[in-house]
């Protein structure tokens, strides 16, 4: 059996989503799983055996590999020009209604092949591995159709094969409209429900299934057809949920259970109730808040009266947030939110984790996966605190050691 120990580091597990520190700290890990944290004097420090690998932090602080619970990452192209027309005045909404926004991604997307679309989106997704991600949701919606869909959502994980990151893919048929089905919405939300999700299902393609509630997205009653259909086939499901218009989505989502709600901006008291009564985390966007130059915040004090645990993503994607740093979006979940630091790491670690419905990772903890990241830094703060730039010593995923890219 494989066995890691890890001494002399500071530890942040970040159980109960808090910072608070494990000084003269270390870790035994077996096979990839996490059997003891706790002070170098509480630990079973025997490593006379000769499986057991000795990792000396020699004082580094050590945190739970970082989680981004809410990606769009594969995709093909840019969008750089609709950039320029929004810099000239255009909003983002004007020019989804004229064919552009999602439905530009949507063609670059569908004519390139797997191998070209995997290329284009590794460096995406090195980026968040070189700050220390080792959980990446992916999310598809820029296939449209069955088969581009697919090939989005075989495309996301095989990014994961040859690599140690994890990575959750999440349908999201409902994304946009795509221009073969103009005027004739309801029917496509047929193709999503009665051909993508059973084929997403059967072959192993996706955890979870999302969708765009929103007037330039699907409306309630046809993301709740599309929720039952995920039932049916027994996926988690999320939503982006309030964005741009408060359409009711956070309510939604959770009389379906969903494992998260995402955006929220527009979100009011009642649906932020609703979410608490049903355990669904929230998963703010700041990347796409700042991007749009969003000015209505989502209701940051409601979730925390309501206990509602906050989740910070990238929304990496090429519209909205063409950004590849979980670690610039957890500082301006502070700068623009108005986050804590400590919320920001929980919401990078414990929170997206449960974002995703996984409860095996996120914390440092006794059977969780040993996932860690280790940093010369002396305040675990300082990971929200500073603006890009920041880079880890080292990453280990499931207890095997990596140096960290440069
Ligand atoms: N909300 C977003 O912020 C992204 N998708 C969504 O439903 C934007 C996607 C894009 O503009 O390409
Ligand atoms: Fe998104």
């Amino acid at each position: 059996m494989a066995k890691l120990l890890l001494v002399n580091a500071r530890i942040a597990t970040m159980r109960d989503g808090r910072c608070s520190m494990i000084e003269n700290g270390g870790l035994v890990a077996r096979d990839g799983v996490i059997t003891s944290v706790g002070p170098m004097t509480m630990l079973n420090t025997a490593r006379r055996a000769s499986d057991v690998e000795v990792l000396d932090a020699r004082g580094a602080l050590v945190t739970p590999g970082l989680i981004d619970c809410h990606t769009h990452l594969v995709y093909a192209g840019n969008r750089a020009k609709e950039f320029e027309m929004r810099l000239n005045g255009s909003s983002y909404e004007d020019i989804a209604r004229a064919g552009g926004g999602i439905l530009s991604t949507v063609k670059a997307t569908r004519a390139a092949g797997g191998d070209e679309l995997r290329a284009q989106s590794q460096p995406r997704m090195d980026a968040l591995m070189s700050e220390g991600v080792t959980t990446v949701e992916i999310k598809s919606g820029y296939g449209l159709d069955t088969k581009n869909e697919l090939k989005c959502l075989r495309v996301a994980q095989s990014l994961a094969s040859g690599s140690p990151v994890r990575v959750q893919t999440t349908l999201l048929g409902a994304h946009a409209l795509p221009a073969e089905y103009k005027g004739r919405a309801d029917a496509y939300v047929d193709l999503v429900c009665d051909e993508m999700i059973p084929a997403a299902a059967k072959q192993g393609l996706a955890s979870a299934v999302d969708a765009f509630c929103e007037g330039i997205g699907f409306t309630p009653a046809q993301v709740r057809r599309v929720f039952e259909a995920a039932r049916k086939h027994g996926l988690h499901v999320k939503l982006h949920a309030d964005q741009l218009s408060d359409l009711g989505g956070a309510a939604l989502a959770a009389e379906f259970e969903a494992v998260s709600a995402d955006h929220l901006e527009h979100t009011r008291e009642e649906g932020v109730k609703a979410l608490a009564l049903a355990g669904t985390t929230a998963v703010l966007l700041p990347v796409a808040f700042y991007f749009l130059r969003e000015t209505r915040l989502p209701p940051i004090a409601a979730l925390r009266e309501h206990h509602v645990p906050i989740a910070i993503a990238t929304d990496c994607n090429p519209g909205t947030a063409p950004c590849a740093s979980i670690l610039t979006a957890a500082n301006m979940a502070c700068t623009l939110f108005r986050l804590m630091p400590e919320e920001a790491l929980a919401g990078i670690t414990v929170y997206a984790a449960r974002a995703l419905g996984l409860s095996d990772c996120g914390t440092l903890e006794a059977d969780k996966r040993a996932d860690f990241v280790l940093w010369d830094l002396e305040d675990p703060a300082q990971l929200a605190w500073q603006v890009a730039g920041l880079k880890p010593r080292e990453v280990v995923f499931e207890g095997k050691r990596r140096a960290a890219h440069k």
